[in-house]
C-alpha cells in the first residue's frame, strides 16, 4: 500500500474494494471443530504443570486458524476457551468490561460466585457472568471440572474498551443465581420485587432448559427448529448485550437446514451427536461430526445443515452467535 508517513495520509482508491467488496463480506473466520477428545488430554496436562496460583484461570483457547491463532478468536466478537478447575482449586474474584458465560461441559462440585450469588455448575447448565459483575470460581468436589466459556472479548478489545479489576473473595449471599425464575408464565410479581437488578437470572439449569425443549418437541409436533433462547426473563431481551445463547433439539434423524445469516455461528453438543455441515452442500461445504462436548464454529452469511446421528435419541446442541450485535448495528440479514 502506498502511504504518506509524513503527512499521515493514505489513498483510498486501491483499498477500496478490499475494505468493501461486492455482496458478501470478507471473513476470516474459518469453519473450525475443536473436539473435546484432543482438547481433554491437554487440559488436563495443564492442570498438573500449571498451579492455578499462577495461572488465575487454567484456560486453553479455541482459536480459530483464520483469524491467526495467537488473536485467540473464534470469530470476529466471539472468544471461546475451555477452561480447567480441579478440586480444592479457587479461581478469585475479578470482574471486567466483556461479557462472559460458562457452559459446564463435565464434572460436578463447583460452582461460580456472582456478585454474591453462588450458582452451582451442573452438565449443560449456562452460568451468566456479564459485564461489571464480580464472578470467582471455586470447587468442594471430588472431579475436575470443564466448562466452555463463551466472551465477546475480541470485539471489546478492538474498541479499546476491555479491562479488569480485582476483588476480594465475595461474601456469599442467599440465592444460586436461578431460582426466583424457575417457571415460565409464573413470574416474581414486579411490584413487590425489590433487587432490580440488570441480570435477574445468572444461572440457567441444563434440566429446566432440557424439559423446555422435550416439552415443546411433543407440544408441536409439526415445529422443524426446537430451538430457545436464553433471555432476561424480566424484559423477554437476550440474555447478554453482545453475544446471542440458544439450546437446540434435534428429534431422532431429524436433518434441520440453518439459512445464511449475517453473524458467525458457535455450536456445541451437550447430549447425542450430530452432523454438522457448514456452507451450501457442493464443494466448499465443510463437514463435521460433534460428538459429546465438541465445539465447531461457522462463519457469518453462511448456512449450516444439522444432521442428529441417532435415530433413536434426540440431540441437543448449545449455540452462541453474534445476533444481538448485528441486530443493535442495523447490520443483521438473513440471507435464506
Ligand atoms: C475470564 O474472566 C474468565 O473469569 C475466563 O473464568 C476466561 C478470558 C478472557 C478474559 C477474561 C473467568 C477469560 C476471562
Amino acid at each position: 500500500m502506498k502511504t504518506c508517513p509524513r503527512a499521515n495520509l493514505v489513498p483510498l482508491w486501491p483499498s477500496l474494494r478490499g475494505v468493501l467488496p461486492p455482496n458478501v463480506p470478507t471473513r476470516k473466520t474459518a469453519p473450525t471443530h475443536w473436539p473435546y477428545a484432543s482438547l481433554k488430554p491437554l487440559l488436563l496436562q495443564a492442570g498438573e504443570l500449571t498451579p492455578i496460583e499462577k495461572a488465575e484461570r487454567r484456560v486453553l483457547v479455541l482459536a480459530n486458524p483464520g483469524h491467526g491463532l495467537e488473536k485467540m478468536q473464534a470469530s470476529a466478537a466471539m472468544y471461546l476457551g475451555m477452561q480447567l478447575l480441579l478440586p480444592g482449586e479457587w479461581a478469585p474474584s475479578h470482574r471486567h468490561t466483556p461479557n462472559a458465560v460458562r457452559m459446564i461441559v463435565e464434572g460436578e462440585g463447583a460452582y461460580t460466585t456472582v456478585n454474591g450469588e453462588k450458582c452451582p455448575m451442573a452438565r449443560g447448565d449456562l452460568i451468566l457472568t456479564p459485564t461489571g459483575l464480580w464472578h470467582e470460581h471455586g470447587h468442594d468436589g471430588t472431579e475436575p471440572v470443564v466448562w466452555l466459556d463463551v466472551l465477546d472479548l475480541p470485539l471489546v478489545y478492538y474498541m479499546e474498551a476491555s479491562y479488569h479489576i480485582n476483588g476480594a473473595r465475595q461474601d456469599v449471599k442467599p440465592g444460586r443465581g436461578d431460582r426466583a425464575w424457575s417457571r415460565a408464565g409464573v413470574v416474581p410479581t414486579p411490584i413487590f420485587t425489590r433487587s432490580h437488578k440488570t441480570y435477574p437470572l445468572l444461572r440457567y439449569p441444563w434440566v429446566d432448559t432440557r424439559a423446555a425443549l422435550v416439552g415443546l418437541a411433543e407440544d408441536q409436533p409439526e415445529l422443524e427448529c426446537l430451538q430457545v433462547t436464553y433471555v432476561n426473563p424480566e424484559t423477554g431481551d437476550d440474555a447478554e448485550n453482545i453475544l446471542g445463547f440458544y439450546a437446540l433439539m434435534l428429534r431422532p434423524g431429524q436433518t434441520l437446514r440453518l439459512p445464511a445469516r449475517s453473524p458467525a455461528c458457535v455450536f456445541h453438543q451437550i447430549e447425542g451427536s450430530t452432523d454438522v455441515v457448514v456452507g451450501n452442500t457442493g464443494e466448499s461445504a465443510t463437514p463435521f461430526t460433534l460428538v459429546e462436548a465438541d465445539t465447531c464454529c461457522a462463519p457469518g452469511y453462511t448456512a449450516a445443515t444439522l444432521t442428529n446421528r441417532s435415530a433413536s435419541a434426540p440431540a441437543f446442541v448449545f449455540m452462541a452467535d453474534e445476533s444481538p450485535l448485528h441486530r443493535k448495528l442495523g447490520v443483521y440479514e438473513v440471507r435464506g
